[in-house]
C-alpha cells in the first residue's frame, strides 16, 4: 500500500507550534510542530500561512525542504488535527537543514490510517496460543505478581532487564530515571544489559578511567579545528547535519572566517580532515569531492587503530611535537604508556596496511607545530568502527593516549570526542553490582527466570544473534505450553503456571515494552505499549551536551503510556501487592512513584541529583521544563554553570580548566601495547574468506522499527544490503540484487548483494539491524574484558542463494558514492 501524498498543506495562520528536537540521531536536530484543525488549511501569501513564506512563486532553491513525508493527521483529545513537522533555521545545531531520516518525522506519527496503524494501543497477553488486548490492570497483576514470587522466592538475581540507556525516542531523562529506579533501586537486580551491548557497562570505559568524559567539545569546534581525524565513523551517514552544518564547512573554507577571528595570532587555513576507517565510506567519498588535497583516507586493514594510534605516538615523541610541559602539570603515566606503545613507523605500516608515507603526512597534518609556531588544533572524532572494534579498551586508551600526548584536549578547535549514536539523557541510581554481567550468556545458559525488554530489541541488534534467539524461543516456549495449560482460570493461575514453567522446566517469563510488536515480542508473553516524543513531554542532550525540551502535542494511541509511567506503574503495583500483605519494609522499597505525569519524574530524577549518575551534574536542579522550554531547540549545553537574567548558562567546552575527571584531576595515561586480534575471531578469519564489516546506511534508522513499514524505505532495501567487490562477486557468480547467504561457526543470514567498485576485495558490508537480512547472526560472542563487543569483526563465507528478479527490477543498484 502506498502512502505517498500528492500535496502538502500550509499550517494557517495561528497554528499551534512547538519544539521538537528530533528523536533519531545524536546530532538532535531543532524542529518546529506545527498542528492546527483538520481541514482547515494556511493560504499561499506570507501573511496567509504560519511558516510566513511566500509560496506564490517559485521557491528560491536551498531555502528550505518541505516534503510529504513532513505532513501527517494526528489526534489529539478525540479530535483530528494537520500536523507539519519542520526544521528550525534558528536551531543552531542544524541551521535549517532536515535529513531523510528527521525529514520523516510527521510521517512515523501513530494515525490510524497510516504507515504507523501497528502501533500497540493497549498491553497485549499471550494466552496459550494467541494475543489479546487487556487493561493495564489485568497486565499488572500478571506482571507485578510474577516479579514478586521471583523477589521474594530467589531474589532480584532472577529478573533480568535489556534496556535503554539513551536520549531521544525510547530514552530521554525522563524515561531513564523512571526505569533505572524501578531496576536499580526498588528491584535492586544487577542483571541488566544496555540496548546495545550484552552488560550493564560504559562504551567508553577506557577514556572515563583516564580522566576524559566523551563528549567534551562543541560542535562549532569542528569549524574551528585546523584538523580533523575521523576514527571509524561515517559521520554523513550517521550524523548528517553535525558533518553538513559544522565539519564540511571547515573543509571547503566556510568557516574560514570564523577561525581567522578565533585565533588571530595563528596560522589559519581550510581544515584537513583524515579518516580512519578500512572502507571508503560515503563520508570519505564526500570529503574527497570537495577537496581532494586536504583529505587523507587511512585505509588500515580492519582492527588496527590501536597499531596506527602507537605508531603515530611514537613519531611524533620522537620529533619532539608532544607537549611536555601539559604532560608534566596535567597528566600522569606518560613514560610508562611511551614504552608499552612503542611502535616504528615501519612496523605500524606492515600491521595498519598503511604506507609510511601516508603515516608521516597524517602526523605532519595533526600534529607537527603551524607555521605561526602554534600547536595545531586537532579534533579526534570517532564512533563505532573503534567502539565495537577491536578490543575497545584498548582502542581507546590508544587514542587517549595521543590526544594527551599532543594536548588536544580542554582548547577550542580541539577534543576527542564519541560522534555518538542515540541522543544522550541519563540519570540513574547507581548500578548496584560490582562487575557487570554478560546477561547475554547468562540467558544462553538458562540463567534467569524473567526477562523485561524495554525499547530496544536484540533479536536484531545483539552479537551471536542466532543461538541468543534460538534460547529464547526455546525457553520462552515453556511459558508459552504452561499458559495454555490454564486457559480460563485467571490470572493467580497464569502467574502460579509461569513460577512453575521457570522453576521447575527452565522456562523464562518474557515482556517486551514497546512501541510496537518486535520480533523480540515473537518470543514474549507480554507487550506493553509505550508513548514516544510528541506523546509526551521529553529532555535528552545531543552530542555536545545541548539540552532540550520536546513538547509534548498529541495523544499517544489507546492507552499507550511514557515509559517513565510504565515503570511507575509496575513499582506501585508491586508495592500494592506488599502492602496487601502487611510487609512494610518491601512496600518502603517500591515507594516514590507516585507521578502523575512525566514532569514528576523528572524533578524527582535529573532535577534532584544527589546520589544519581546523571548527565546534570551538580546543577541539574536549575534545569526546569518552563526554564527550557524558554530557550527553545537552541537550549543549553550541560552542565549548566548558573541562571542568570532569566536564561540557563551552559557549557561550551569542558577540561577547559584542566580538572580532568579524576581523583587527582590530573588526566591518566594508560599502557596499549598491539596484541593483534582476539582468538576467536582470528579463528574465524583463518576459516572464512570474507570480511564482513557491518554498520549503517543514511536511509534506514536502526532496527527499522518505524522504515519497516515505509514503503519509501523498503523499497530502496527490501533486504538488508551487503556491499561486495565486483571481481569477488563475478567469481561467486553474484549480481547485484541476488540473495546471498553468510554464514560462519556462529550462523547464518541473508542479504541483498550490491556490487560496490570501492570495496576491497575480500572485504564487505553489511547494513546492521535490519528486520530482513540480520548480521548478528554471524558476529562471534567475543567482548572485551568489560564486556564490549566487536561487532565489526567477523569473517564469514558468503554463497548466492537465488536470483531475484524483483529486486533487480525494482531496486536501485546505482553507486551510493559520488566519485
Ligand atoms: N552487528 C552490529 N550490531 C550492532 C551494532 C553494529 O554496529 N553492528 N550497533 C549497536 C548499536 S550502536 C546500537 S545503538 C544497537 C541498536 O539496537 P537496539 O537498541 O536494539 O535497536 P533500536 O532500533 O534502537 O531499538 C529501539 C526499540 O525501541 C522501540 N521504541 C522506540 N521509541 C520508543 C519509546 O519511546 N519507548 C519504548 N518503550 N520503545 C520505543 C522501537 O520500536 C524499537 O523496537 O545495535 C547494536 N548492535
Ligand atoms: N542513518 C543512520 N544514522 C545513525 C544510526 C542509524 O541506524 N542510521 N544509528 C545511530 C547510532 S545508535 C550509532 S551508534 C551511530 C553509529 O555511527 P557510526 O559509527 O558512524 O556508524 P557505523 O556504520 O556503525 O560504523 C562506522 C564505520 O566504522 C568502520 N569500521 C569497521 N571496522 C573498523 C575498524 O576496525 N577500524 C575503524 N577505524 N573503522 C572501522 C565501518 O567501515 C564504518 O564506516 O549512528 C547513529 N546514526
Ligand atoms: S541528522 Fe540526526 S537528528 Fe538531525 S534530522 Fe537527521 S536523524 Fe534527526
Ligand atoms: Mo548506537
Amino acid at each position: 500500500m502506498s502512502h505517498n501524498k500528492d500535496r502538502v498543506p500550509l499550517p494557517p495562520v495561528g497554528a499551534q507550534k512547538t519544539n521538537m528536537t528530533c528523536h533519531f540521531c545524536i546530532v538532535g536536530c531543532g524542529y518546529h510542530v506545527y498542528k492546527w484543525p483538520h481541514g482547515a488549511e494556511g493560504g499561499r501569501a506570507p501573511n496567509e500561512n504560519a511558516l510566513g513564506r511566500d509560496f506564490r512563486s517559485q521557491q528560491p532553491p536551498l531555502s528550505g525542504t518541505m516534503t510529504p513525508a513532513m505532513v501527517n493527521v494526528v489526534e489529539d483529545g478525540g479530535k483530528k488535527y494537520n500536523i507539519m513537522i519542520q526544521p528550525d533555521r534558528e536551531c543552531v545545531v542544524n541551521q535549517g537543514l532536515t535529513s531523510t531520516r528527521g525529514g520523516q518525522m510527521a510521517t512515523i506519527m501513530y494515525n490510524a490510517d497510516g504507515v504507523t496503524r501497528d502501533r500497540l494501543k493497549y498491553p497485549r497477553l499471550f494466552t496459550g496460543d494467541d494475543w489479546v488486548d487487556v487493561s493495564w490492570d489485568e497486565a499488572m497483576a500478571v506482571y507485578a505478581g510474577v516479579t514478586k514470587r521471583m523477589l521474594d522466592t530467589f531474589g532480584p538475581d532472577s529478573i533480568m532487564f535489556n534496556a535503554f540507556d539513551h536520549g531521544g525516542a525510547g530514552g530521554g531523562f525522563e524515561n531513564t530515571w523512571g526505569s533505572g529506579k524501578l531496576m536499580f533501586s526498588a528491584l535492586k537486580t544487577r542483571m541488566v544489559r544496555i540496548h546495545n551491548r550484552p552488560a550493564y557497562n560504559s562504551e567508553c570505559h577506557a577514556t572515563r578511567d583516564m580522566g576524559i568524559g566523551e563528549l567534551n567539545n562543541s560542535y562549532e569546534d569542528s569549524e574551528l579545528a585546523d584538523t580533523i581525524i575521523f576514527i571509524g565513523a561515517n559521520a554523513y551517514e550517521t550524523q548528517t547535519n553535525y558533518f553538513l552544518a559544522h565539519a564540511l564547512p571547515n573543509l571547503t573554507g566556510a568557516s574560514l572566517n570564523k577561525k581567522k577571528q578565533w585565533f588571530k595570532e595563528e596560522t589559519v587555513d581550510n581544515g584537513r580532515f583524515i579518516l580512519v576507517d578500512p572502507r571508503r565510506s560515503l563520508t570519505t567519498a564526500i570529503c574527497e569531492t570537495n577537496a581532494r588535497d586536504r583529505v587523507l583516507h587511512l585505509q588500515i586493514n580492519p582492527g588496527t587503530d590501536t597499531a596506527l594510534f602507537n605508531g603515530l605516538l611514537t613519531y611524533v615523541v620522537d620529533k619532539g611535537w608532544h607537549d611536555q610541559d601539559f604532560i608534566a602539570q596535567h597528566t600522569t603515566g606518560f613514560d610508562e604508556a611511551l614504552k608499552a606503545n612503542h611502535m616504528s613507523l615501519k612496523e605500524c605500516s606492515r600491521i595498519t596496511g598503511v604506507s609510511v608515507e601516508d603515516l608521516e603526512k597524517a602526523a605532519d597534518w595533526a600534529y607537527k607545530p603551524k607555521q605561526s609556531g602554534h600547536r595545531p588544533r586537532t579534533a579526534h572524532l570517532y564512533e563505532k568502527g573503534i567502539i565495537w572494534g577491536n578490543d575497545n579498551y584498548r582502542i581507546q586508551s590508544a587514542l587517549v593516549d595521543l590526544v594527551l600526548a599532543t594536548h588536544n584536549v580542554g582548547r577550542r578547535g580541539t577534543g576527542v570526542c564519541r560522534l555518538g549514536g542515540h541522543q544522550e539523557g541519563y540519570a540513574r541510581p547507581p548500578y548496584p553490582g560490582k562487575r557487570p554481567v554478560y546477561i547475554d550468556q547468562e540467558i544462553i545458559k538458562g540463567n534467569g527466570k524473567m526477562l523485561t525488554v524495554w525499547a530496544c530489541n536484540a533479536f536484531q541488534s545483539t552479537l551471536n544473534a542466532q543461538e541468543y534467539r534460538q534460547t529464547l524461543y526455546r525457553r520462552a516456549n515453556i511459558v508459552r505450553d504452561a499458559l495454555a495449560q490454564v486457559r480460563g482460570r485467571g490470572v493467580d493461575s497464569m502467574v502460579d503456571a509461569i513460577f512453575d514453567a521457570v522453576t521447575n522446566r527452565g522456562g523464562l517469563f518474557i515482556t517486551t515494552i514497546d512501541l510496537y510488536p518486535t520480533k523480540f515480542a515473537q518470543a514474549s508473553h507480554l507487550m506493553l505499549p509505550a508513548a514516544h516524543p510528541g506523546e509526551m513531554n521529553l529532555t535528552s542532550m545531543n552530542g555536545e551536551r545541548r539540552m532540550r525540551l520536546s513538547e509534548k502535542f498529541m495523544d499517544p494511541p489507546g492507552t499507550a503510556k511514557p515509559d517513565c509511567l510504565i515503570a511507575a506503574e509496575i513499582a506501585n503495583s508491586i508495592k500494592a501487592l506488599y502492602e496487601k500483605e502487611g510487609n512494610k519494609t518491601m512496600a518502603q522499597r517500591f515507594s516514590g512513584f507516585d507521578w502523575k505525569t512525566e514532569e514528576d519524574s523528572f524533578n524527582d530524577g535529573f532535577r534532584n541529583p544527589e546520589g544519581i549518575d546523571s548527565q546534570g551534574g551538580a546543577t541539574g536542579h536549575l534545569v526546569t521544563y518552563d526554564r527550557l522550554r524558554q530557550q527553545g531547540n537552541n537550549g543549553v549545553q550541560l552542565p549548566v554553570r548558573e541562571y542568570r537574567d532569566n536564561r540557563l548558562i551552559g557549557t561550551e567546552m569542558v577540561y577547559t580548566d584542566y580538572k580532568f575527571s579524576t581523583a587527582d584531576g590530573k588526566a591518566h595515561f594508560l599502557p596499549a601495547e598491539w596484541t593483534g586480534l582476539p582468538e576467536m575471531v582470528e579463528s574465524q578469519r583463518k576459516k572464512y574468506r570474507f570480511w564482513i564489516n557491518n554498520g549503517r546506511t543514511n536511509h534506514i534508522w536502526q532496527t527499522a522499527y518505524h522504515d519497516q513499514r515505509v514503503d519509501f524505505r523498503t523499497r530502496r532495501y527490501p533486504m538488508a544490503p551487503i556491499e561486495l567487490n565486483p571481481a569477488d562477486a563475478k567469481e561467486l557468480g553474484i549480481e547485484s540484487g541476488d540473495v546471498v547467504e553468510v554464514f560462519n561457526d556462529f550462523g547464518s543470514t541473508f542479504a541483498m548483494a550490491y556490487l560496490e567498485p570501492d570495496m576491497k576485495p575480500d572485504h564487505t558490508f553489511m547494513m546492521f539491524g535490519y528486520f530482513n537480512g540480520n548480521v548478528g547472526d554471524v558476529v562471534t560472542s567475543w567482548t572485551d574484558r568489560n564486556y564490549i563487543p566487536y561487532y565489526k569483526g567477523t569473517w564469514a563465507d558468503i554463497r548466492k542463494v537465488s536470483s531475484m528478479q524483483d529486486y533487480k527490477e525494482t531496486v536501485s543498484f546505482k553507486r551510493r558514492r559520488y566519485i
